[in-house]
């Protein structure tokens, strides 16, 4: 599949020697080498998620994507884990090609990290995080709005990225709210150079989340997603189920944030090994609603780049707009 549009100059593809500029999110319990490996073998960049785990399960997991691809892949490691300074140092041990921050600023690591010649991409949430992980030395940013599932900023992809990408130099890669070519082509147009896509590779064969979490994913609309914690600043977005209703109840009862704390521990795990899809969190993104069909990792990729292409070579931009061009008057 060839996507000259897209990789002949692009500057993501450039800077991780991928064909396409499609970063497969890093999400809690669920990125692992199976999905990775298959994104990372597809031409995207497949991400591990370390989460909370430990440094041996990240080994682990690094072992098994290299030995499925020696393509270029990129750990995601989440600033809030108990464990997070046992898998940073892990970075220059494993020589981890590709860094991806999330929930936090990774200025403590960053120089150890650059000097065992890692890339660094932090995920942002406003103008002022991505200019100072721009001082800072990144290498891009992933600029996610509040569509996205899991743990969230305030403002939307749409508000987000064209106001970030105007305020920094390295390459902006959209996330939030981007599950297929017209997603793509979307965050192209606000400024970005690729994006990051969690939802739509929820759906891969290749993901190895429970099978309940992928029928609930299937099975949710547009409007089946709410934000817990967004009281005590801890926001997420999660599948509206019995734990989201329990959410609401601490909400209503002015709880404090150690609450929530507790009825959050463990229910990412509860939902994506477990199955638990009523008592865990289900983290999806307000784009599941488009999210119909299990497919590899390279069938997505494919779709994605395709539709894409049809977009900007205009077809589609035509037919969607019924034929009949906007005109102004001078
Ligand atoms: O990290 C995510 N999404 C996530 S992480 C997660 S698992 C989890 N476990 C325990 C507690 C909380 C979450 C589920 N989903 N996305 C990336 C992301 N990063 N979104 C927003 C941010 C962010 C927020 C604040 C990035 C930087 C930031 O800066 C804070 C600072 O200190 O400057």
């Amino acid at each position: 599949m060839t996507a000259p549009e897209l990789n002949a100059s692009n500057p993501v593809c450039g800077l991780l020697g991928i064909a396409y500029p499609i970063l497969q999110g890093g999400m809690a319990n669920i990125s692992d080498a199976s999905l990775a490996a298959a994104v990372s073998e597809a031409g995207g960049l497949g991400v591990i998620a370390a989460a909370n785990a430990g440094a041996d399960y990240v080994s682990e997991e690094v072992r098994k994507l290299r030995l499925a691809t020696d393509k270029p892949f990129a750990l995601n490691v989440m600033l809030l884990s108990p464990n997070v300074d046992e898998v940073a140092a892990l970075v220059a041990e494993l020589r981890i090609p590709v860094v991806v921050t999330g929930a936090g600023n990774p200025a403590r690591y960053a120089d150890a990290w650059k000097s065992a010649g890692a890339i660094l991409i932090p995920v942002v949430a406003s103008v002022a995080q991505a200019k100072m992980m721009e001082r800072l030395g990144a290498d891009a940013v992933v600029a996610e709005g509040c569509e996205s599932g899991g743990h969230i900023g305030k403002l939307t992809t749409m508000a987000l990225v064209p106001q970030v990408a105007d305020a920094v130099k390295i390459p902006v890669i959209g996330a939030g709210g981007v599950a297929d070519g017209r997603g793509l082509a979307a965050v192209f147009a606000l400024g970005a150079a690729g994006a990051q896509i969690g939802t739509r590779f929820l759906a891969a064969l290749e993901c190895t989340v429970h099978e309940n979490y992928k029928k609930a994913l299937f099975k949710a609309k547009d409007i089946d997603t709410v934000v817990t914690g967004q009281r005590v600043n801890n926001a997420c977005r999660i599948l509206k189920n019995d734990l989201s209703r329990r959410f609401d109840a601490l909400d209503a009862a002015n709880a404090p944030a150690e609450e929530y704390e507790a009825l959050g521990k463990g229910a990412g795990y509860a939902a994506a090994r477990l199955g638990d899809v009523q008592n865990g969190s289900v983290f999806i993104g307000q784009i599941a609603g488009l999210v119909k069909k299990e497919q590899s990792a390279e069938e997505i990729i494919r779709e994605i780049i395709l539709e894409y292409n049809e977009i900007v070579s205009s077809r589609l931009c035509i037919n969607l707009r019924g034929g009949v061009k906007i005109s102004i008057s001078t």
